[in-house]
C-alpha cells in the first residue's frame, strides 16, 4: 500500500483551511475513501498542516505566529524555524503515516516557504531549496492545489477576525511578492501544481477541487475504481 500526500496552498485568506475540510467531507460523503479502503488501496484519510503538525510542531507554530514580545523574530530565524517544523513533520508523521498507505491532506508545505520566505523576505531561493531538501529527506507531494487569491481580497478576508497573526501583519507589497512567488512557482511545475480559481463562491471552488482529485484519484487508483 502506498499512501498519497495532498497538499493545499495559496495565500493568506485564500481559503485552503475551508476547502481542505470540505474535500475530507467530500472523500468521505462521496464513497471514494470507503472504496479505497475496501480496494486495500488507502488505510485511512489523514489531514494536518505546517507549521503545527505535530507536538513540537505546536511549540514551534506558537513562536512563529503567536509571538507577541517585543523581540522581532528574524528572517533566517524565521526560515530555519519552518524548516524544523517541516523536518519534524516529515519524519515523525509524513513518512510513517504514508509508509502505513494513508491518504494525507495537508495544509501547507514546501512552496509556502519558497513563496514566503523567498519571495516575500527576499532569502536566497538557492539556500531555501537546500533547506527544503534537509527537512524533507526528497519527500515531495503528489499534487500541490494552489488556491490562486488577489491578496488584497484574502487579507480582506482575514480582517474580519479579531486577530491577525505576525505574518498576516505584514504589508500588502509583502503578500504580493508572496503571491508573485506561487505564480512561479505554478508556471514552473504545471503537472504538479494545479492552479484553483480561489475568487469564487466557497461551493464553486469546492466543485473545482473534486474535480481535480477526481482526476488524480483516477490516474492513481483509477484500474482498481472502475
Ligand atoms: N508560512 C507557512 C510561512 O511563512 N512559511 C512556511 O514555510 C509555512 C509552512 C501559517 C502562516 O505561516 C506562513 C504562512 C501563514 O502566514 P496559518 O494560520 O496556517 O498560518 O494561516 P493560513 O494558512 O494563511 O490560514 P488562513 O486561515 O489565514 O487562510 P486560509 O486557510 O487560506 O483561509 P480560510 O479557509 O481560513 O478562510 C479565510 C476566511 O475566508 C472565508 C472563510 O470563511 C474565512 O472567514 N472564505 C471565503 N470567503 C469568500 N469566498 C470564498 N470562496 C471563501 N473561502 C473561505
Amino acid at each position: 500500500m502506498k499512501g498519497r500526500l495532498i497538499v493545499f496552498e495559496g495565500g493568506e485568506g485564500g481559503g485552503k483551511t475551508t476547502q481542505l475540510a470540505r474535500s475530507q467531507q467530500w472523500l468521505q460523503a462521496s464513497g471514494w475513501l470507503a472504496k479505497l479502503q475496501a480496494q486495500g488501496q488507502i488505510q485511512q484519510l489523514i489531514t494536518t498542516r505546517e507549521p503545527g503538525g505535530t507536538p513540537i510542531g505546536q511549540k514551534i507554530r506558537h513562536l512563529l505566529l503567536d509571538h507577541t514580545d517585543s523581540e522581532v523574530v528574524q528572517d533566517r530565524t524565521e526560515l530555519l524555524l519552518y524548516a524544523a517544523d517541516r523536518a519534524q513533520h516529515v519524519e515523525a508523521f509524513l513518512r510513517p503515516h504514508l509508509a502505513a498507505g494513508a491518504l494525507i491532506l495537508c495544509d501547507r508545505y514546501v512552496d509556502s516557504t519558497i513563496a514566503y520566505q523567498g519571495y516575500g523576505r527576499g532569502l536566497d531561493l538557492s539556500l531555501i531549496h537546500q533547506l527544503n531538501h534537509l527537512a524533507t529527506h526528497g519527500l515531495q507531494s503528489d499534487i500541490t492545489l494552489w488556491l490562486d487569491l488577489d491578496p488584497a481580497i484574502g487579507l480582506a478576508r482575514t480582517d474580519r477576525r479579531a486577530t491577525r497573526d505576525r505574518i498576516e501583519q505584514a504589508d500588502l507589497s509583502f503578500h504580493q511578492r508572496v503571491h508573485q512567488g506561487f505564480m512561479t512557482l505554478a508556471a514552473q511545475s504545471p503537472e504538479r501544481m494545479i492552479r484553483i480559481d480561489a475568487n469564487q463562491p466557497e461551493a464553486t471552488v469546492a466543485a473545482q477541487i473534486q474535480a481535480t482529485l477526481q482526476q488524480f484519484l483516477h490516474q492513481w487508483f483509477g484500474a482498481a475504481i472502475e
